[in-house]
């Protein structure tokens, strides 16, 4: 329910931008964030104390609540409609091409009638794009190239989007008392970053009676298929689960079959075969008898070798590395004692900045960095110097107050400022030295030679204020690739001036990637796993980046949030 509605007033931002509507678009926009963000049925809400319960939720004002209420009474909100009719076009696909904006979506569809991704490539190939005022020959090439890229991913959906639902169905399928063990497996359990279809294994002497109650759960929209031991449905967001049920005695084998990867799966088996065992989703094998099979690290064990976390099995020297017994021991959530990569409300993020300190204080940090926008962001309210220090003044009160109250708790100042295009940063080094710590990131001119982005980056990583580099690498999965950049000169640079790169725990970005963070663990780089929050909910999102970090083989020395107060403190005074 609370995604049906995002989705509306994502419509709703993009239409009235079309329309050169003021203003309206942001506060859609954030309304859609702020919903998309709620840990609760925005039904139960409403239900709990109607139109002012609604005006609660961030980003939520009257004139939205309103919305909201229409659209729980009705199931459709009439301005949407009444917008979506004036131009009816493919806007969530539209909007995955990069480059293409509100503006452009209604121009190509006023000029040339473009309705979906197909007809913008058809007519891109046919070169009339180009003739368009707002585009060029340059833009048209672009508009291919990011199409190929759509082309490639579409089919894959990202991590958030399916991972609290499947949890939630998880729970409902253990609550039936048929339900004796139940576990996510596939690349969902693995943590990958995008998700081609969520997997389920159960244990149950009543299949028949799990599937059941399984296609015929809230939000199946399809069922591809339903028998004894297998179902396979449809959800309405779009992607697909197997369910499947297995016997007690085969549930350690199938999972760690189901859990893939494929090409883990394959060295494992060949691993049985070399040691004269058989290896399947019903067990390990010796001639007849089986030797393992209820428990998955009885299987890991029984092959000669320890047992091996979800995130690392993708076949890239885990299971060398797990025979010798050397594999790392992975970062773990309860060793995260602080996130500093938080927007407050001075920078148009959602709450204030005590708001955000007990936040961090319930997830039991020691520690919250606010990393507000600097000045050249105009779009997101970026501070100029004299707010920074004013912002910095609050923050030292706040710090006072919580020492009187004997907390081990502290706030700690910070800004995100940007990397401008020849390198520079935004903010003058005079108040850049007041800060605790400074994070930089690259937020305009995407689009630079290889050459010329490695440069500006290095220039950033090499200034002596800056002490974290925010999303290193640009990406937006399955949106927008990584700018052109040559990782291992930025790699030695951040190594030389101890630059802590950071792993964006968004699960829009993941960025630093696992393969890069692998590489700079090896590289002996240090590394933070922030949230960037911009409201209290976001914070949450923490977990995405530990898997990321995860399957990066990260372990609690290599993620500097694992400091305490006092040592990341001075941590960050010595760069
Ligand atoms: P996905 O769904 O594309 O995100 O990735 P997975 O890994 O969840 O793949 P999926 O759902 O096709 O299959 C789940 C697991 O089942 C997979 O990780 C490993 C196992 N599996 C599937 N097909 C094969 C196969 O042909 N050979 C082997 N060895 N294992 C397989
Ligand atoms: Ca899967
Ligand atoms: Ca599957």
């Amino acid at each position: 329910m609370n995604e049906d509605l995002a989705k509306i007033f994502y419509e709703m931002a993009i239409y009235l931008e079309m329309d050169d509507v003021l203003f309206k678009p942001q506060a859609y926009e954030k309304a859609a964030i702020g919903i998309e963000s709620l840990n609760e049925d925005i039904r139960d809400i409403y239900k709990r104390g109607g139109i002012k319960e609604l005006e609660k939720i961030p980003g939520v004002g009257k004139n939205i609540s309103e919305k909201i209420e229409e659209f729980l009474k009705t199931g459709r909100i009439k301005e949407h409609l009444l917008l979506k009719k004036k131009i009816p076009v493919d806007l969530e696909n539209l909007m995955k091409i990069e480059g293409i904006g509100p503006k452009k979506i209604k121009e190509l569809y006023k000029k040339l009638k473009i309705k979906t991704v197909e007809d913008l490539e058809k007519a891109a190939l046919e070169k009339k794009i180009r003739k368009l005022e707002n585009f060029g020959e340059k833009s048209e090439k672009n508009i291919l190239e990011s199409i190929a890229f759509f082309k490639r991913n579409k089919d894959r959906f990202l991590l958030h989007q399916i991972l609290p639902e499947v949890k939630e169905i998880v729970k409902k399928l253990i609550s039936l008392k048929d339900v004796k063990k139940i576990s996510i497996a596939g690349s969902l359990r693995r943590m990958k970053e995008t998700i081609g279809d969520a997997d389920i294994l159960v244990v149950s002497d009543d299949p028949e009676k799990i599937n059941e109650f399984f296609i015929s759960l809230d939000g199946v929209v399809k069922v591809w298929g339903s028998g004894k031991t297998k179902s396979s449905v449809r959800m309405k967001r779009g992607y697909d689960i197997d369910l499947r049920v297995v016997p007690q005695k085969s549930f350690g084998s199938a999972l760690q079959y189901f859990t893939g990867s494929k090409e883990h799966n394959i060295l494992t088996r060949r691993i049985a075969i070399e040691k004269g065992l058989k290896l399947n989703e019903y067990g390990l094998f010796k001639g007849k008898k089986m030797i393992a099979g209820k428990d998955e690290r009885e299987i890991y064990k029984a092959l000669g070798m320890e047992y091996i976390e979800p995130e690392l099995r993708e076949n890239t020297g885990e299971i060398e590395a797990a025979i010798k017994n050397k594999l790392p021991k992975l970062v773990e959530l309860k060793d995260i004692k602080g996130d500093l990569h938080c927007h407050s409300n001075w920078d148009g993020g959602a709450d204030s900045i005590l708001e955000i300190a007990k936040k961090a204080m319930s997830l039991n940090y020691e520690y919250v960095g606010i990393a507000d926008h600097t000045k050249f962001l105009k779009i997101e309210h970026g501070l100029d110097e004299r707010q920074l220090i004013l912002r910095n003044k609050e923050i030292d009160k706040l710090n006072e107050k919580i020492k009187k109250e004997n907390k081990n708790f502290k706030i700690l100042k910070g800004c995100e400022a940007n990397i401008m295009g020849d390198g520079s940063i935004d903010i003058k080094d005079e108040v850049l030295s007041q800060m605790d710590f400074v994070i930089a990131g690259i937020h305009s001119q995407f689009k630079m030679s290889k050459r010329e982005m490695t440069e500006r980056i290095i220039k950033a990583i090499k200034n002596p204020h800056v002490d974290i580099i925010s999303h290193p690498t640009g990406r937006l999965i399955n949106k927008r690739d990584e700018y052109l950049i040559d990782i291992d000169e930025i790699f030695k640079a951040a190594k030389e001036t101890k630059t802590v790169l950071e792993i964006n725990a968004s699960p829009y970005r993941l960025d630093l990637k696992d393969v890069y963070i692998k590489k700079a663990k090896n590289e002996g780089i240090k590394m933070i796993i922030n949230t960037d929050a911009h409201q209290l909910d976001q914070m949450d999102l923490m977990e995405y980046g530990l898997s990321q970090a995860r399957r990066g083989w990260a372990e609690k020395e290599d993620i500097i949030n694992t400091l305490s107060l006092e040592d990341i403190i001075k941590f960050l005074k010595e760069k």
